[in-house]
């Protein structure tokens, strides 16, 4: 680490203490920026980093709700408006129980890069509650909906801040807060992404990350003149971007043999199928069951139960030529990448946020694997959400086929900037250092135009 970089993170540490994912993605970004920050000393002289990692705003409240017994609850919200200066604040809401400030700013932080690489103009922001959906009713999930819109209504707005899903938030979660936030505003506004598609959603966008994520890694295979077509993939998480990246996994030709959750994770040698992913949709989206079922259901796979303690994860123990991770921060240890390697894993896209450590990160740098980072990877989900901004401002929609075509167009065209952006600085191959490199340098550009505020 060099001198600059060790003492940001010390005072990192410092203003932020117990906030270890805060620090994990401000470090990794730092890290990338040393040539350009040398390069370009106006931007060290006008501390342009120290300000994109103190956030615009942090807004913290209380979500009070009642359960179907009739017992009160008290759950924390928040959200982190981190950066506005290419656009509105842009980015999800996260319910699970791990939800706590350092998490979020950690993810806002990321999405201030990610939104710039999109070529679309979306600051970043992120928020959500410790609240777990999993085992409530759905009565129970739309009050505690409502409560949380009634607070974070007051500081969001279509040319404000713009939310959308996360883990533990998908079209159910949307539809409760979007009508919680029309009835207290009276106005039928694009303020959230995600929405359903008789109310101002976009065609796509439910499959966005997922497709987003395949897409990276199809034009990352095509630096070395190879495709997906035939290869295993190991693919973790059973949510909204684990299920799309087997969809779209499964139409160019490659074989998905994993898939888990918190409980564990299940490996079928033969290939997870069209029918297969059908049954899996079906039983965490409607049936919200847990993916331990689906070896009752289909006798040649087996399921492996996960402890959740960090160290060393099976599912990235078998032979496979791609990985990609979609259920987590973290879910990669060091230990795991040399796994992965050692299986003969050279790919992987990360469609979620965070999935690998800086130890495993390096792993696969030393060993110049194709590597993209989320920033990069999974930008299709923000980027055909900011493709629903912009169609609700028109108020038109776009067929299937033009939301695809212009996803894929950003998608090739993130995996070109990060490209070039890395040779430019000195690190070919290194998608890491190209897209903190690229993302950085247009919020920074922005920022120095926009004086010190
Ligand atoms: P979902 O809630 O739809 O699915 C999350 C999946 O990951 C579930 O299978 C869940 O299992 C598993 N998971 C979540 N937390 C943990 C944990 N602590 N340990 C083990 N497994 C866990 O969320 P998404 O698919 O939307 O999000 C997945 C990842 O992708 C996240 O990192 C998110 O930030 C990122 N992402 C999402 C985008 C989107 O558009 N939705 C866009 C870009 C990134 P269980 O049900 O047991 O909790
Ligand atoms: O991490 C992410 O990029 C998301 N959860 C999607 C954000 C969005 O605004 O669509």
């Amino acid at each position: 680490m060099n001198q600059y970089v060790s003492e940001l993170m010390d005072a990192v540490k410092a203003k932020n203490p117990a906030e270890p994912e805060f620090h994990q993605a401000v470090q990794e970004v730092a890290e990338s920026l040393t040539t350009v920050l040398d390069r370009h000393p106006e931007f060290r002289e006008a501390k342009i980093l120290e300000r994109m990692i103190e956030p615009e705003r942090v807004i913290m409240f209380r979500v009070p709700w009642r359960d179907d017994g009739g017992v009160m609850q008290v759950n924390r919200g928040f959200r982190v408006q981190m950066n506005s200066a290419i656009g509105p604040y842009k980015g999800g809401l996260r319910f699970h129980p791990s939800v706590n400030l350092g998490i979020l700013k950690f993810l806002a932080f990321e999405q201030v890069f990610k939104n710039a690489l999109t070529t679309l103009p979306m600051g970043g922001g992120k928020g959500g509650a410790d609240f777990d959906p999993k085992g409530k009713t759905d009565s129970e999930v739309m009050r505690f909906c409502q409560s949380f819109m009634c607070e974070l209504s007051r500081h969001i707005g279509p040319n404000t801040d713009v939310p959308a899903g996360d883990i533990g938030v998908g079209a159910r979660e949307i539809g409760f807060m979007f009508g919680m936030y029309k009835k207290l505003k009276n106005e039928f506004t694009g303020v959230m992404t995600g929405k359903g598609l008789t109310w101002g959603g976009s065609v796509i966008r439910p499959e966005a990350t997922g497709y987003g994520a395949v897409y990276f890694a199809s034009e990352m295979l095509k630096t070395r003149k190879e495709e997906l077509k035939g290869k295993t993939c190991l693919v973790s998480g059973s949510g909204n971007v684990a299920q799309y990246t087997v969809e779209k996994l499964l139409s160019m030709g490659a074989k998905p043999v994993t898939l888990s959750d918190s409980g564990g994770y299940i490996f079928d040698e033969e290939g997870i199928t069209r029918e297969k992913l059908a049954w899996v949709m079906d039983l965490k989206n409607v049936r919200r069951g847990r993916i331990a079922e689906y070896v009752e259901e289909f006798k040649g796979a087996s399921f492996t139960a996960l402890d959740g303690s960090l160290g060393e994860n099976p599912l990235w123990d078998h032979k496979a030529e791609c990985a990609f991770p979609s259920a987590t921060q973290n879910e990669i240890s060091e230990k795991d990448a040399a796994n992965l390697l050692r299986n003969g894993v050279y790919v992987i896209s990360e469609g979620a946020n965070m999935p690998s450590t800086i130890g495993a990160i390096n792993r696969f740098l030393d060993a110049k694997i194709l590597f993209g980072p989320g920033k990069a990877a999974n930008a299709g989900g923000v980027a055909t959400s900011g493709l629903e901004m912009a169609q609700n401002s028109m108020r038109i929609s776009w067929t299937r086929e033009e939301v695809d075509n212009r996803l894929y167009n950003i998608m090739k065209t993130i995996h070109e900037v990060c490209e070039r952006t890395a040779e430019k600085y000195g690190t070919p191959g290194n998608y890491v250092n190209g897209a903190n490199i690229a993302g950085f340098l247009k919020v920074a550009n922005a920022m120095m135009d926009q004086g010190l505020v």
